[in-house]
Parts: structure tokens; sequence; C-alpha cells
């Protein structure tokens, strides 16, 4: 599948992505009040992005959903970055047609020559990581790589943990679980919704995703054996005793950069998939670019 060499090639697309990141490119400096907007699995990178920029101090940095930008909220931005692979997705192109001539625009592309390329001020393309699959994998994290690494980040861990990931042994509870909940804090709370959304279209199976702490405010209700929670990044305190005494699997990976540890989740995505007789590459009710 498509899905499978575009997962695979992660390892290679971020490291290309990564020195896009640190050179020259349009992204927003440091101190500039900024938007991000995707819809989906880009707006899930927007998120983490958004954690990641404001948490390091470059400057106040507030995530939407296209559909929902700026609805009652004050503008004011200095820039609005727009993340999004077909660069034709309609409420993305709304944005950027109400925002033309006000707020400069930059848009992380995976192709040069988009509806979204002429609405914007700046593009950042990242041909390499562009997919044929529906379901985004290598874009979505190379197009985080390149946003982490304009913020400074030295991407080399991520990577190694990322090649690792790809050869990782998969649990056979993952397979097999009946439901998963994706927790994550700060920035990796957008990695455990993409999680979530990947499993649900790849593989059509029953995932929730909330910020780590949330999770015991409820949600851990339905969390019992056959099921797993699977957690990003830091562990808060006292979290994973409550998830195992309800007989759920807990999954942390701590000493793996977050972003490797989704492509472990790809991988899982993938397998649940095959096993369902399902093409990955073509999910149901799914197209490659949602448009009106
Ligand atoms: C985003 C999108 C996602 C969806 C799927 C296909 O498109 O439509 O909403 O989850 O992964 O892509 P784009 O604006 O990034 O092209």
């Amino acid at each position: 599948s498509y899905m499978e060499q575009e997962l695979r090639s992660q390892p290679e697309t971020w490291r290309a992505a990564a020195r896009i990141g640190a050179g020259d490119n349009p992204l927003p400096a440091a101190g500039a009040r900024v938007a991000v907007v995707g819809c989906g699995t880009s707006w899930f990178m927007a998120q983490a992005y958004a954690a990641l920029r404001e948490g390091s101090g470059q400057g106040v940095t507030d995530a939407f959903a296209a559909s929902e930008a700026f609805l009652g909220k004050a503008r004011g931005y200095d820039a609005v970055v727009a993340i999004t692979r077909s660069g034709t997705t309609t409420e993305v192109l709304r944005v950027l047609e109400e925002l033309r001539g006000a707020t400069p625009t930059v848009t992380v592309l995976g192709d040069e020559d988009t509806p979204a390329t002429s609405l914007s001020d700046a593009t950042v393309t990242l041909p390499f990581a562009d997919e044929k699959s529906v379901v985004q994998t290598r874009f979505a994290t190379s197009a985080l790589a390149l946003l982490r690494a304009h913020l400074g980040e030295d991407l080399g861990g991520a990577v190694g943990d990322a090649e690792a990931a790809l050869t990782a042994p998969l649990e056979q509870e993952w397979l097999d679980a009946e439901q998963f909940s994706f927790l994550g804090t700060g920035w990796t709370f957008g990695l455990a919704n993409e999680a979530a959304l990947k499993m649900r279209e790849a593989s059509q199976s029953w995932t929730e995703s909330y910020p780590a702490m949330e999770y015991r405010h409820g949600p851990i209700a339905i969390a019992a054996p056959g099921r797993v929670t699977w957690l990003f990044g830091q562990a808060p305190e006292g979290l994973e005793g409550d998830v195992t005494a309800t007989g759920a699997r807990f999954v942390h990976h701590g000493s793996r950069d977050p972003l490797a540890d989704l492509v472990l989740v790809h991988r899982v995505a993938l397998e649940r998939a095959r096993a369902r007789g399902l093409d990955p590459d073509n999910p149901r009710s799914l197209t490659r670019s949602v448009m009106l």
C-alpha cells in the first residue's frame, strides 16, 4: 500500500524537512503573535506546533480548526500559518481568502502549484513528503519536523527514534484491542488527537483522545481489559496506576521522541486495517482532500 511506503520513508522525510526548517524560510520569526490553522490531521499538527512555539517562549501561538478560525475571537495576529497537504481544502482556502491583504500568511504545502499557493503571501513546500494515500502519515509528521526545526529544535534524536519505531515489535494486544484512548500533555495532546484520527481513518477502530489528566475526569470509566490507553510524552503522576487498576493496557514509551511514537501508531493502524481486509489508502467516506 502507499500508506506503508509513505510511513516507512518518515526518517528520511523528517531529515529533509528539518533542514528546510533550520534554513532560510518564510515561517514567522520569534516574537510574532501567530495563529495556525488546518483541517483534520493538519489541525492536529497545528495544535502541536502552537503548544511548542508558545512553550518555547517564541510568542503567543493559537491553533484553530480552519472552519472555526477567528469565529468571534479577537484578531491581531502578526502572521497566520496554514498547514494543508493538498492546498485545496475548502475551509483553509476560506481563511486565506479572508486574510488576504490584512494579515501575512505562510502555508505549509505538499505540492507547489495549488489554490492555496496563490492565496498565500508565502509558502513552504515539502514535495518529498507529499502522499498518494488518503490517510496522511509522512506529510503531517514532516510538516511538524519542519516547524520544530524552525523553533530551533535538533530533530536528530527524533529521526533516530523513528528509525527504531519502524522495526520495533508490535504487541498483539494493540492489534487485538477493542478500543484505544490516546493521551498527551502540551504539544503531545495534538499527537494524541492525530493518533486517534489515524486509527479511525485507516482501520475504522474505535478511538478517543484527551489531555492526559482530563482522562481521569470521566473518560477512564470505559477503560477495561482488552482496551488500550496510550500516553504520548511525559507521564503525569498517578495516571499509570489509575489506568492499570482498570485492567486496560497502559502504553507509554517515555524515552522515545513522541513524534516517533506516532510512527508506531501508524504501523498499528496499518496492521489493523490489513487484519480487517480494509484498504488503508482509500478509507470509507473519505477523500484525499475535503472540498465543498
Ligand atoms: C486534510 C485532510 C484531513 C483528513 C485526511 C485527508 O487535508 O482532509 O482532514 O483527516 O487525512 O486530509 P489537507 O488540508 O492537509 O490537504
